[in-house]
C-alpha cells in the first residue's frame, strides 16, 4: 500500500480495537508480537502518535527524541524477552524496503541463530 497517512491497522491495535499481544507499553510507545513472526522472538516497536511517521524517511528534528525512545525500548524489551545472545532491529522503509504498514515501527526479531545478509 502507498504512504497515504491515512490510519492503518496499528492504530486500531493502538485504542485497543483489535486484540493484539501486547508486551510492553508506556506513554510514548507499544510493543507488541508480530501476527507473521521471522523468527522464533518477533515483535514490534511502534509510537502510539504517529505524529507524521509514517516511515522513517519521514523523520524531521523533532522526532529525534521518541526516535531515540523507540530504539531504546527495542532493547529494553529484547531483554524482557530474553534475547540475551543477541538479536536483530529492521525498520523497512518505502516500496522497496517492503514497508507494508506505514505507521513506524521498528521490528526485533531473534530467539534463534539469524543469517546475514537479509534477502
Ligand atoms: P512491514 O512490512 O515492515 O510494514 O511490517 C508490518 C508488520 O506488521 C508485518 O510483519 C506484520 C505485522 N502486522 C500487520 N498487521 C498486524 C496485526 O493486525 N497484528 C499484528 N500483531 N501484527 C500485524
Amino acid at each position: 500500500m502507498a504512504n497515504s497517512g491515512e490510519p492503518t491497522i496499528f492504530d486500531k491495535i493502538i485504542a485497543k480495537e483489535i486484540p493484539s499481544d501486547v508486551i510492553y507499553e508506556d506513554n510514548l510507545c507499544l510493543a507488541f508480537r508480530d501476527i507473521a513472526p521471522q523468527a522464533k522472538t518477533h515483535f514490534l516497536v511502534i509510537p502510539k502518535i504517529r505524529s507524521g511517521l509514517t516511515q522513517l524517511s519521514k523523520a524531521e528534528e523533532g522526532h529525534k527524541e521518541l526516535l531515540g525512545h523507540l530504539l531504546y525500548t527495542a532493547q529494553k524489551v529484547a531483554k524482557q524477552e530474553k534475547l540475551d545472545k543477541g538479536f536483530r532491529v529492521v525498520i523497512n522503509d518505502g516500496v522497496e524496503g517492503c514497508q507494508s504498514v506505514y505507521h513506524l515501527h521498528i521490528h526485533v526479531v531473534g530467539g534463534q541463530q539469524l543469517s546475514w545478509p537479509p534477502g
